[in-house]
């Protein structure tokens, strides 16, 4: 079997079987990158996710240049709030309100502002995972998903690099799948934490996977 290889990964160099590998796209939806969606009612300046838009763009034409396996996630909770636990209602009291009429109900699954951004929107085929919680993994089938698919490694962009991102790569890596976090297509809203993300991911010898740029991901695809 072919085999891609990202000789330029950190901490040592990553490779993957070409079928097994899949991309996970997490949550580039309106509601973390637009204002008045869900984290800018949080107090956040959603201006700092921007950066990953198009690393993230190239990303998603190569893989869907190679025919490789794409999942889109998105952070966000039925109608009718079944699936939201009083805890996080308590935090995110914003969540199911309104503060833009064009954007709909914050949070809410099939709301416009539950969308993916335009640049980055899913094509017929690909994988599309409805997720309550920050990981990708938890209540959501997933890992029964991808295991049908034979997919063994992941290829991670997304927003929030601590949060949502970095919760579905250690759910990912405690499955046993390889990871690999794409620097420059994910972004916080705290650079700080982005850093220190990509930091602990690659100590210890790579403790939850490995990182790699999206130009290093893209010339090992071609
Ligand atoms: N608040 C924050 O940084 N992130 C989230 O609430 N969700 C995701 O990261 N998608």
């Amino acid at each position: 079997h072919a085999r891609v290889s990202m000789p330029g990964a950190m901490p040592t160099p990553f490779s993957a079987p070409v079928g097994k590998l899949a991309l996970v796209m997490i949550d580039f939806q309106r509601d973390f990158m637009e204002e008045k969606g869900f984290a800018a009612s949080l107090g956040n300046d959603v201006s700092r996710l921007l950066p990953a838009v198009e690393p993230a763009r190239r990303l998603l034409a190569a893989f869907r240049q190679h025919g490789l396996t794409i999942v889109h996630t998105l952070e966000c909770h039925a109608p009718d709030l079944s699936d939201l636990h009083e805890s996080k209602r308590q935090r995110c009291s914003r969540i199911a309100q309104v503060d833009c009429p064009a954007r709909g109900r914050i949070l809410i699954r099939g709301e416009p502002g539950n969308a993916i951004v335009p640049a980055l929107t899913p094509q017929p085929g690909e994988l599309i995972v409805h997720k309550p919680g920050k990981g990708s993994f938890y209540a959501t089938g997933l890992h029964e998903r991808l295991q049908a698919l034979g997919i063994t490694h992941l290829v991670f962009a997304g927003v929030t690099t601590e949060v949502c991102v970095q919760t579905s790569m250690r759910e990912a890596n405690d499955r046993g799948y390889e990871c690999v976090l794409v620097t420059d297509a994910t972004e916080s809203y705290f650079p700080q934490f982005k850093r220190a993300t990509i930091e602990m991911i690659v100590a210890q010898n790579g403790i939850v996977g490995w990182t790699a740029d999206t130009a290093e991901v893209v010339a090992a695809l071609d």
